[in-house]
């Protein structure tokens, strides 16, 4: 891993580390584009920031132990067969993560030991026992109050995940989370962007005031867990797959060596809903025993259900990404995540209608929009006007549907960071289309082909067609990096120009414009010109 940053000031983002059980769905695939929507957006917006992107794979755990197992393979073998799979959906998706993390990897064994001894020096761990109501598919341990026992059922059940659990007792090594509960309450309390959305947040610190953590079993016998890291010191318990999982976000910034490392904290860990309490209670207090800063923000977004329930490997519901991909088209897949998952709030039900007509919306309103103002016929009439510069036409006054297009272009660039500066990724991409919308709708006023028409009509409709797609396609860099590169490229814009502060109106430039098609897949079939 490259940590050194030249000076730059770094920008760390993560997802989490996903289980390579089995082969990736939607879900995974979903917070990989969330966290690449914010690592692109950086990129544009603070061109001179360093980016470091990191995502990867959790292969420890008897979450894994057992599917090998079940397999009759290895464990080393089927974590580098899924493990390949989600790199692959990295790259195939046009994620643009910097580091991609084993956590079987040396490196992170060493970080992890590393943590351990740090916490162990200081008295933070101790030997006891541990019982409790355990899900061997959930990893953990869960308390009376969070099982029940449906009549339907042979054993009692997780009331959250609705997984078998049975009644168990071990000795293991625990960390004093307990002793962090002030600091953790104060932190929260005090850190209004700690969390997002904020419901987590104030969920967090109601549980903080009301009820009293426990201290955290962080390993587990020997006999029982084989595939993982050793105690150190005592080879007979393995670490807890989360404490070992967690300590990836400081492996991906070269700790323990750059300990002090420039890198450090994450300002933004995407991670899905259900691991909050492990991203917001165990790492914080990990990095407050040893004296690290906390993240900035911890993203959690919601859930794609599939008829409802949570997609999930283990129940088997689960959407195959590639396949989406294949079929759509990548970026379709990603327009269609950003644009209805892009509140984090509530579930989505993944649904390949919608997402086909989120596939068409994005393919007229850009694709098709762009092949009408690029016809022949167009082009033609425009040459026949006397040559004007947008410059220039942004001193006459606009009035009409082409005035409502320009005022709200003017705004986009301030609305688009405004949204992204809270998170709100679904309202920046609403801003995008609403403005795409209205320009498609004033073009087909306005009808520029139309020799009905003056030409110096056609050309005014020209030269703003052609600006709101000149920022339209810089704004969609993060969403759909391919389709606005395609555009970008298409209307001559310099590479030096794709960044958000040339997304003002009349900033950049544009060069020679060529016709192209700009999504994968699917024809755009041009129309009106
Ligand atoms: O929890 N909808 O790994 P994991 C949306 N290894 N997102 C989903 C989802 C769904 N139906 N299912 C999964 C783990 N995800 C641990 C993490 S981090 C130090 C260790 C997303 O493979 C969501 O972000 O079970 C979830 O948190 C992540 O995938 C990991 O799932």
């Amino acid at each position: 891993i490259d940590t050194s940053t030249s000076g730059q000031r770094p920008f760390y983002i993560t997802t989490p580390i996903f289980y390579p059980n089995a082969a990736p769905h939607i879900g995974h695939l979903y917070s990989l584009v969330t966290a690449d929507i914010f690592a692109r957006f950086t990129r544009i917006s603070e061109p001179d920031r360093l980016v470091h992107f990191l995502t990867g794979t959790d292969e420890h755990g008897l979450k894994i132990q057992k599917a090998a197992k079940d397999r009759g393979i290895e464990p080393s073998v089927l974590c580098d067969a899924l493990s390949e799979q989600f790199r692959r959906l990295g790259t195939r998706a046009n994620i643009s993560n910097t580091v991609f993390l084993r956590t079987t990897e040396t490196r992170h064994r060493e970080a992890v030991e590393h943590v351990w001894r740090d916490l162990a020096a200081q008295d933070l761990i101790y030997k006891g026992t541990y019982s409790g109501w355990y899900s061997i598919s959930d990893e953990c341990f869960y308390t009376d109050s969070q099982i029940t026992h449906p009549p339907s059922s042979l054993t009692p059940i997780s009331i959250e995940t609705g997984s078998a659990v049975e009644w168990s007792s071990e000795s293991n090594y625990k960390f004093r989370l307990s002793s962090f509960q002030e600091r953790l309450l104060d932190y929260y309390t005090a850190n209004p962007k700690s969390i997002y959305p904020p419901a987590h947040r104030e969920r967090l610190i109601q549980t903080l005031k009301d009820e009293p953590l426990d201290d955290l079993s962080i390993s587990r016998p020997r006999e029982r867990l084989t595939w993982g890291i050793p105690v150190p010191g005592d080879m007979s318990h393995t670490m807890y797959v989360w404490f070992d999982a967690l300590t990836v976000y400081l492996t991906g910034v070269g700790f323990p060596a750059e300990r002090q490392g420039l890198l450090w904290p994450p300002n933004i860990q995407v991670i899905g809903k259900d691991i909050v309490r492990f991203h917001a209670l165990y790492l914080p207090a990990m990095l407050l025993a040893m004296g690290m800063p906390l993240s900035h923000t911890l993203l959690a977004h919601a859930h794609w259900t599939a008829q409802q329930r949570k997609m999930s490997k283990s129940i088997g519901n689960v959407a195959d990404p590639f396949d989406a991909m294949d079929t759509w088209g990548v970026d379709a897949v990603r327009f269609y995540m950003a644009r209805v998952g892009g509140r984090f709030r509530d579930d989505v039900d993944w649904s390949p209608e919608q997402l086909e007509k989120h596939a068409d919306e994005i393919r007229s309103l850009l694709g098709n929009f762009f092949l009408r103002i690029t016809s022949k016929t167009i082009q033609k009439r425009v040459a026949s006007a006397p040559q004007l510069t947008f410059i220039q036409l942004l001193d006459q006054s606009l009035d009409g549907p082409n005035g409502d297009v320009l005022s709200s272009l003017r705004n986009l660039k301030g609305k688009v960071e405004q949204c992204m500066e809270k998170f709100e990724v679904g309202d920046a991409l609403d801003a995008i289309i609403l403005v795409l919308r209205e320009a498609n709708g004033a073009l087909t006023h306005t009808a520029p082909w139309s020799t009905q028409n003056p030409p110096e009509a056609a050309q005014v409709s020209y030269l703003l067609s052609l600006e709101v797609l000149r920022v339209t396609g810089i704004c969609l860099q993060p969403f759909i990096p391919e389709a606005a590169h395609n555009l970008l490229d298409a209307l001559g814009v310099p590479k030096a120009e794709q960044s958000m502060n040339l997304a003002a109106v009349g900033k950049g430039s544009i060069g020679k414009v060529k016709g192209v098609k700009l999504f994968e897949g699917k024809r755009e079939i041009p129309s009106g010109g």
